[in-house]
């Protein structure tokens, strides 16, 4: 129990560590190169340092695939501004009771998609897209129509259990191999 507890202190103090890191100005040990450049004009005089509003996860760009009803596909591309590797571990929308982390593999020259086994892994420092042909978030039974320029809502879930919110735009596509339209089995079972 002893041991439990030191190395549950040692974790506490090294996630603290982390955060006050991730607040830069705020510990008086980080050098405050940024808030003293002048060159920040875009930043206002009272912000300390940008780094403060940089969420640990973001995505930019976000649409939907329009659809009339059925299945589609959430895209964009996911960003990581912390020094760890995210993992992107479930997704949730209103206009998708059933949303599944896909990926897109070549199976015998065929592409077919299918859940993405331990979600999205967004690098540190890096990114990770989803495009058509590649990893996407999978709508499995879309409520209502999609037409281009449809606002909608998202919940990304990381394996930590925080979250990642966000709106997609509704876009027209035409591309892209795989077939994000249900079956005709599917539309059967549908509803
Ligand atoms: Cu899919």
């Amino acid at each position: 129990m002893i041991v439990r507890r030191v190395l549950s202190a040692g974790l506490l103090a090294a996630l603290a560590t982390a955060s006050v890191s991730a607040c830069g100005a705020q510990s008086s040990e980080q050098p405050v190169g940024k808030a003293a450049a002048p060159a920040a004009a875009s930043a206002p005089a009272t912000a300390p340092a940008a780094a403060d509003a940089a969420p640990p996860v973001a995505i930019t760009d976000p649409w939907v695939k329009t659809t009339k009803k059925g299945m589609s596909a959430a895209f964009g591309t996911l960003v990581n501004n912390t020094d760890s590797d995210i993992t992107v571990v479930s997704g949730a929308s209103p206009l998708s009771p059933k949303i599944e982390l896909h990926e897109v593999v070549d199976a015998k020259g065929k592409m077919v998609m299918r859940p993405k086994e331990g979600g999205f892994v967004i690098p540190a420092r890096g990114t990770h897209q989803l495009q058509p042909g590649g990893d996407h978030i999978m709508l499995m039974g879309v409520t209502e129509e999609v037409k281009p320029g449809a606002q909608i809502p998202f919940t990304l879930t990381l394996k930590g259990g925080e979250t990642l919110e966000f709106t997609a735009v509704g876009k027209d596509f035409a591309g892209g191999k795989e077939d994000y339209q249900p079956g005709k089995d599917m539309n059967k079972s549908h509803g």
